[in-house]
């Protein structure tokens, strides 16, 4: 199975509004609610295309019962996630129909004891010994110690499992220094850690601070692989408007499905392209549309970049 841990879960609300101003009583057309938190999104895709996946992180309160309520319902999906006495956030992502913008809300997320954090250890310890691959996704909640993601890579490492991390900030700085075998930060991330701008200088920095590949997600220019054998980029053809709420995730979750099933790199780019931009077509956050995932799976190929990695 592939693990994802997920420390600040959350339960996704998504509005969708005719036109978002300020200072205006705005009247919603749509909603909906998903179990959340950037690696419950990577569970909920890798188990939608067959792979049998186990979510772990924290869970409390009626958001958190509520949350892994609606993950029971899941085909090839295990929840393994630890109760906390604290309650499981909400995000708020509210879509704009007219400028097809979506503006998002996050909250801290409850805080984690000490106790909570050791039980989560435990949990992850006893799993690690039957994942092909782990990945740690999304911002701390407060009380869980900002070198968390270091120590759940350490441990993975001497597993023996492959590890991936997607955080931000002094997470993914102390993550990174513990040597993962990918990171896949956004163009801001990925700037905020390096200094620099240029996304192929600042991911060869990445990879030189301790991360074994880097995938960059280049928002409309796709993504870009910076690896041990070589770099690639992967873009959707034209531009794709929606709902992007999660689309980083199913980057994360094409490509575990890529390692997964042994696939080499410009055809885990390939995937991770055609679910991203199949997430965006999909007005619910974290869903993807089956039909444009075939369908721009089939038309994106992944171009070689010249220089050595
Ligand atoms: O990537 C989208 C998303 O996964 C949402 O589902 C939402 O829960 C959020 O990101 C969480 O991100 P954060 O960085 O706050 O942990």
């Amino acid at each position: 199975m592939i693990l994802t841990v997920t420390l600040n879960t959350a339960v996704d609300l998504t509005y969708h509004v005719p036109t978002l101003r300020q200072h205006t009583t705005h009247r919603v057309t749509e909603t909906q609610d998903r179990p959340g938190g950037k690696g419950v999104n990577v569970a909920r895709v890798l188990a939608r295309l067959g792979h049998p996946t186990t979510v772990t992180g924290f869970a409390g309160g009626p958001t958190g019962a509520w949350l892994r309520e609606a993950l029971s319902g899941e085909p090839h999906l295990k929840d393994a996630l630890v109760p906390i006495g604290g309650t499981t956030r909400r995000t708020v992502a509210v879509v704009d129909a007219a400028g097809g913008d979506t503006t998002q809300f996050n909250e801290p997320g409850p805080t984690v004891t000490a106790a909570e954090w050791e039980a989560l250890k435990k949990a992850y310890a006893s799993l690690l010994p039957g994942a092909e691959a782990v990945a740690l996704c999304g911002s701390l909640p407060p009380g869980v110690p900002v070198g968390a993601y270091a120590h759940l890579i350490r441990e993975a490492r001497s597993a023996g499992v492959p590890v991936l991390l997607d955080t931000s900030g002094e997470p993914l700085r102390r993550g990174i220094a513990a040597r993962p075998d990918l990171v896949k930060p956004n163009a801001a991330e990925l700037a905020d850690l390096t200094g620099t701008r240029d996304p192929r200088h600042a991911a060869r920095a990445a990879r030189r601070r301790g991360a074994r590949a880097v995938v960059a997600s280049l928002g409309a220019e796709g993504l870009l692989a910076e690896t041990p054998v070589g770099a690639w980029r992967a873009a959707p053809p034209g531009p794709v408007r929606g709902n992007p709420t999660g689309a980083g995730d199913s980057v994360v979750a094409g490509l575990l499905a890529g390692l997964a099933e042994g696939a080499d790199w410009p055809d885990r780019l390939v995937r991770a392209a055609a679910l991203s931009a199949a997430t965006v077509h999909a007005s619910a956050a974290g869903e993807y549309d089956e039909a444009a995932y075939r369908d721009l799976a089939a038309r994106i190929t992944a171009t070689a970049l010249p220089g050595a990695a």
